[in-house]
C-alpha cells in the first residue's frame, strides 16, 4: 500500500489517475451558480483542492499511522474522526469537480486533476449529515477488529502474523483446519453486520457522485470506462488461466500423494488450508510438497539463508535497500529507520499487514511490518521499499499526481525487484556460496518455486474484486456473502473450504483488505505487469540467459530508466509511463507466460493421464 491505504488522500481519495480522454460517467452536477463555471474556475479549484489536501494529509498520516501501530479505543476514536474530516473533503471536491464536466477550454492537467478528484474515493460518503462518521467508525472498527485478530493452534490462542507464519509451515491437516477454520470464524464473521452496513452507505456515496456503485468506482481509476478495464481484467486473466490450470492439476496430485485421498482427493477442488497460506493465495510455502522427484531440491531455502547468517529485521531491511541502492536510488533517509515499524511490538495492539507510508509527501517514508525472518517477509520487505522508492521519487509532483500511474504500477515495483532475487544476486550479497548455487538441471525447481508464489496467486488477485463488485453493485445480494465468496474461490481458484460454511460466517473478513477496505484488482494488475517490467529491465541489461535467472542488481542504466517512470508519478495516463520503461502501452500477461513456458511444457508431461480441472 502507498502513502497507504489508510492514509491522506488515501484517507480521502486513493488517488487513482483518471485519463481526461474518456467520458466519466459522473453526470454533470447541477449548475451551481448562475454563471457558467470557466476554465479559470476550474484552474482555482485545482489549486484549492491540491492546498486544502496536502495540508490535511500531513496530520492525517499521521493519526493513521499512530492508529495502526498502536490502536487502542482512544486512537481509533481519533482515525475515524480524521478519516470522516478526509472523507467528506474529498466529496465536497468531487461534487465541485463534476460541475466542469464538458466545460471546454481546460488545460490538460486540470483536466487529469479534476478526473482524480472525481474517481479517486475508495470509500464515499453520501452528503447527509453524520454520514461521513458514521462510515469512518465503521471502517475503522473493522481494520482494528482485524488488527487485534486471533485464532488458535493446539487450542491456545495466536495472533495474525504467527498465525501466518505457522500456515505456511505445518503439515499436519488437523493443526491446518484448526487454525484456518478458527481464523475465519473468530476475524471474518463478527464483521458481517458491519460490512453490510458499510457497503450500503458508501454506495449511497458513490451515487451521489454520479456512479452506479462503489464498484463502478473502483473500476474507474484506470484512464478508460469501467466497462473496459473489467474486459481487459477478464483479458488478462484468459491469457494465463491455462498455465493456472496446469499447476492446479499437478499440485493437487502432489497434495494426494503426501495426504490420502481422506484429506485431498485426486479430483475436484483442492481444500484451501493444505496450501502452505492462510488464503491460498501464495502457495510457494509448501514447496517442499510439490519438489520435483530426483532435482527438486533448490539446495537452499531463502528463509534458512538468512537464519544461518543471522540475519534479523532489520539487516533484512538493510538488504533491500542495497538493492536499490545499486540502481542508483538514495539510500533512505534516517528518519525512516528511527520511525518505521520492522518489528511486532510485544507491548500493544497493531495492525501486522505490511505497509509503505508516505508521512508527509517528501522524505518522511516509512514501512510497518511485523517481519519475521523468512523468505516471504524478505520478499514482502523489497515489495513495500517499492512502494517507498516511488513515493520519493514522484515527490516533486503536485500533490494530485503523487501516486503510481495506475495503482498495479504502484505494488509492481518492489514486486519486479524481487524477481531479481536469482541464486547468483543471494552469492552476491553474501547469502549463498558460490559452490552452492543450482545448476541447469534446478531450473525447473526453480520456476515451480517461483510459479507457485506468482502463478498460483492470479485468480486469488482477480476474484477478491469480482466478489466485492459483486457485493457493491447488488448481483451478491447481503445474505448470499458467504456463497457468493464460495462460488468465486471455487469458479477461479478451484479450492473448497476445509469444512462447510453457511451464511452465518463471513470468510472475506478474515483477509485484511477487505475490512481495511483496499481495492484489490491492483494486485492482479501488478503480478502481471512485474513480469513486463522485468522482462524489459533484463533486455536493457542485455541478459542472454533464461529469464527467470537473469538479476540487474548495479545497473544503473536499468535504474535511470525505472526512476524516469517513477518520477512520472500519476500525471500522464499509464500507458505512457509503461511505454517510458518497457516500449509498449498495453499490459499483457505475454512476459509472466514466457518466464514460465519451460515450466509449463514441465507441468504438462507430468499432468499426462491426470484429471485436469474440478
Ligand atoms: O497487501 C499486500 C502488501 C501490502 S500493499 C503486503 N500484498 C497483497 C496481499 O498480501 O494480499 C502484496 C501481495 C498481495
Ligand atoms: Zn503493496
Amino acid at each position: 500500500m502507498f502513502r497507504t491505504a489508510a492514509s491522506t488522500l488515501a484517507v480521502a481519495l486513493s488517488l487513482a489517475a483518471a485519463a481526461p480522454a474518456f467520458a466519466q460517467t459522473a453526470p454533470a452536477a447541477p449548475a451551481a451558480s448562475t454563471a457558467a463555471p470557466t476554465a479559470a474556475d476550474a484552474d482555482a479549484l485545482v489549486a484549492r483542492a491540491e492546498k486544502e489536501f496536502a495540508d490535511y494529509s500531513l496530520d492525517a498520516s499521521r493519526i493513521a499511522w499512530v492508529n495502526a501501530t498502536y490502536i487502542t479505543d482512544d486512537t481509533d476514536a481519533l482515525a475515524a474522526k480524521s478519516g470522516a474530516i478526509g472523507t467528506e473533503m474529498g466529496v465536497r471536491y468531487a461534487l465541485e469537480a463534476a460541475k466542469f464536466d464538458g466545460v471546454k477550454g481546460l488545460s490538460y492537467d486540470t483536466r487529469r486533476k479534476l478526473d482524480i478528484l472525481k474517481n479517486g474515493l475508495t470509500l464515499p460518503a453520501p452528503t447527509r449529515p453524520g454520514a461521513a462518521q458514521q462510515l469512518s467508525d465503521i471502517s475503522t472498527r473493522m481494520a482494528s477488529s482485524y488488527g487485534k485478530g486471533r485464532g488458535t493452534k493446539g487450542g491456545q490462542p495466536i495472533n495474525g502474523s504467527d498465525i501466518e507464519a505457522a500456515m505456511g509451515s505445518s503439515r499436519d491437516p488437523n493443526e491446518l483446519k484448526e487454525m484456518w477454520v478458527s481464523w475465519h470464524d473468530n476475524v471474518g464473521a463478527p464483521m458481517r453486520k458491519d460490512y453490510a452496513q458499510m457497503v450500503g452507505i458508501a454506495n449511497e456515496g458513490a451515487k451521489e457522485l454520479g456512479f452506479s456503485d462503489v464498484g463502478a468506482m473502483w473500476r474507474s481509476g484506470y484512464d478508460m470506462p469501467p466497462e473496459q478495464f473489467a474486459q481487459m481484467a477478464d483479458k488478462l486473466w484468459k491469457e494465463v488461466e491455462p498455465l493456472y490450470l496446469s499447476l492446479h492439476t499437478y499440485v493437487r496430485w502432489k497434495l494426494n500423494e503426501k495426504y490420502g485421498d481422506a484429506v485431498q482427493a485426486k479430483t475436484g477442488p483442492i481444500r484451501a488450508d493444505l496450501l502452505g497460506n492462510m488464503w491460498a493465495q501464495e502457495w510457494g510455502n509448501i514447496y517442499d510438497v510439490v519438489a520435483p522427484a530426483g532435482t527438486g531440491d533448490l539446495g537452499y531455502d531463502i528463509g534458512d539463508l538468512l537464519k544461518a547468517k543471522n540475519y534479523d529485521p532489520v539487516k533484512m531491511v538493510k538488504a533491500g535497500e542495497g538493492f536499490y541502492s545499486s540502481l542508483g536510488f538514495a539510500p533512505l533517509p534516517e528518519t525512516f529507520w528511527q520511525r518505521s515499524q520492522i518489528v511486532k511490538p510485544a507491548d500493544r495492539e497493531v495492525i501486522c499487514h505490511a505497509s509503505a507510508w508516505d508521512i508527509d509527501s517528501k522524505d518522511d517514508i516509512r514501512i510497518k511490518m511485523c517481519t519475521k525472518v523468512n523468505s516471504d517477509d524478505f520478499v514482502t520487505i523489497h515489495h513495500e521499499l517499492g512502494h517507498n522508492y516511488y513515493q520519493r521519487a514522484y515527490n516533486r509532483q503536485p500533490f494530485l499526481y503523487m501516486n503510481g500511474a495506475n495503482d498495479g504500477f504502484h505494488e509492481a515495483i518492489g514486486d519486479f525487484v524481487a524477481l531479481s532475487i536469482t541464486p547468483d544476486y543471494l552469492v552476491n550479497i553474501n547469502l549463498l556460496d558460490r559452490a552452492q548455487v543450482p545448476g541447469a538441471e534446478k531450473d525447473i525447481g526453480l520456476l515451480l518455486r517461483q510459479a507457485m508464489d506468482k502463478v498460483a496467486f492470479l485468480p486469488f488477485g482477480l476474484l477478491m474484486d469480482k466478489w466485492r463488485w459483486g457485493v457493491f453493485s447488488g448481483q451478491i445480494p447481503t445474505g448470499e456473502y458467504q456463497k457468493g465468496w464460495d462460488a468465486l474461490r471455487l469458479q477461479y481458484q478451484g479450492i473448497v473450504p476445509p469444512v462447510a460454511r453457511d451464511e452465518s460466517r463471513f470468510d472475506p473478513g478474515g483477509k485484511y483488505h477487505i475490512p481495511g477496505n483496499t481495492p484489490y484488482a491492483r494486485y492482479f494488475l501488478a503480478r502481471i505487469l512485474q513480469f513486463q517490467f522485468y522482462k524489459a529491465a533484463c533486455d536493457q541489461a542485455g541478459w542472454k540467459g533464461p529469464l527467470h535467472r537473469c538479476s540487474f542488481f548495479g545497473n544503473k542504466e536499468v535504474g535511470a530508466r525505472l526512476n524516469k517512470m517513477l518520477e512520472m508519478g500519476a500525471s500522464k495516463p499509464w500507458p505512457e509511463a509503461l511505454q517510458a520503461f518497457t516500449g509498449t502501452r498495453e499490459m499483457s500477461g505475454k512476459a509472466l507466460v514466457d518466464y514460465f513456458a519451460p515450466l509449463k511444457k514441465w507441468l504438462d508431461q507430468q499432468n499426462k493421464g491426470k484429471p485436469q480441472g474440478w
